[in-house]
């Protein structure tokens, strides 16, 4: 078969599997609609600490992987928290001013303990389940 005769073969292929396929109805709407969600729902919630009198409360908490916690410094001293070196990811706040936030989505199980770069004393730990 010469190449020429092979495009001939394949062009008159792509025309056929068209006039099927419009026959056949597969470009109407009764093609199923997917609903598979393209995100799958978030395995945790949400969890919240608060920084209160140079403290972390609560200062143990138990989440599960996925699960977004989020600190609040509700002190009217400066606070940035920081997990310590080993834990299963490593993570930093910028420095929490009054009324300040700081959020960490946790994903890896494992036991993070984290403390207060300007107060070293402060110190907290959460427990990622899987
Ligand atoms: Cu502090």
């Amino acid at each position: 078969m010469t190449s020429y005769s092979h495009g001939i073969f394949w062009s008159v292929c792509a025309i056929l599997l068209v006039l099927t396929c419009s026959f056949s109805g597969c470009t109407s709407s009764q093609s199923p609609v997917t609903t598979t969600p393209t995100t799958p729902a978030p395995v945790g919630g949400s969890n919240a600490i608060v920084i209160k009198n140079f403290a972390f409360s609560p200062a143990n908490l138990t989440t599960r992987s996925g699960t977004t916690v989020t600190w609040m410094n509700q002190d009217g001293a400066v606070h940035q928290i920081a997990s310590d070196s080993g834990t299963p990811v490593a993570f930093t706040s910028g420095s929490l001013a009054n009324g300040a936030s700081y959020q960490f989505t946790f994903t890896q199980p494992g036991t993070y303990t984290y403390i207060c770069t300007v107060h070293p004393s402060m110190k907290g730990t959460i427990i990622v389940q899987s």
